[in-house]
């Protein structure tokens, strides 16, 4: 090893990326190392999560080292990862619906407002910072359409055509859409100067580093915990 950063005992931001990258590349390990005890159409979803989850621990490697380096917050390996991230996590609705047969339509519409919400959220963090509350609003608005798309549009309408556990599942994703995603918000204010800077001293990057474990890595455990109920009904 070169030159490896010292941590302080008081940095809680370098820690929860420390602890961040190893509970992603865990994840990864698990969802790729237990894919194949499933049937291909459960496959997929699987290695979606492992994917989610790997791309976030590379990610992770990066921005850990950039944090130690520059103590600063490493905004464009945060975006690139979310913006890779967050439509496969679209993609995971529109598999588990695909049984009740979800058109690409939707997992296209689902993809769109989410490089939207992000590439407006990219733009009042990084680009244009004085009018962060424009660029948030708007990112707002599309994070918004995305819930209502799966709380109440047509994929609500195709989980409860399947019903059953595809039913449950979709209301888990659901749930962790609406709070868990609402807590990158959060995280966005906290960083912008003149909000509520440091929440109460929690810095944006330890909030959306909560936010990535919370996110990633129950979303893919959600789906697998899908995957086990629907083998071990095939099973009986
Ligand atoms: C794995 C990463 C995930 C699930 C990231 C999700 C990110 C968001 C839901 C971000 C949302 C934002 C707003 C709704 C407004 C302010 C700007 C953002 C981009 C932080």
């Amino acid at each position: 090893m070169g030159d490896v950063t010292k941590i302080a005992t008081d940095d809680y931001v370098g820690f929860t990326f420390f602890t961040g990258c190893m509970a992603m590349m865990a994840a990864a390990a698990f969802f790729f190392l237990s894919m194949n005890d499933f049937d291909r159409k459960w496959k997929t979803s699987i290695l979606v999560s492992g994917l989610i989850t790997f791309i976030a621990a590379v990610h992770y490697l990066y921005m850990r080292d950039y944090w130690a380096s520059n103590a600063e917050s490493p905004t464009f390996f945060r975006y690139v990862d979310w913006v890779l991230t967050v439509p496969l996590m679209c993609v995971e609705f529109y598999l588990i619906l695909k049984v009740a047969g979800a058109k690409k339509s939707l997992m296209w519409k689902l993809i769109f407002l989410s490089v939207v919400m992000l590439v407006t959220g990219y733009i009042g963090e990084a680009v244009d910072r004085d009018n962060a509350w424009l660029w948030g609003l708007v990112s707002g608005i599309a994070y918004f359409a995305i819930a209502y798309e799966i709380w109440l549009g047509s994929a609500k309408k195709l989980a409860v055509e399947a019903g059953g556990y595809v039913l449950k599942a979709h209301k888990a994703l659901c749930w962790f859409v609406l709070v868990g995603w609402a807590i990158y918000p959060l995280g966005y204010m906290a960083g912008t100067p003149g909000w509520y800077d440091g929440l109460n001293g929690l810095q944006m990057d330890v909030i959306y580093n909560i936010g990535d474990a919370i996110n990633k890595i129950g979303f893919g455990l959600v789906i697998y915990n899908l995957a086990v109920q629907m083998r071990n009904k095939e099973a009986i």
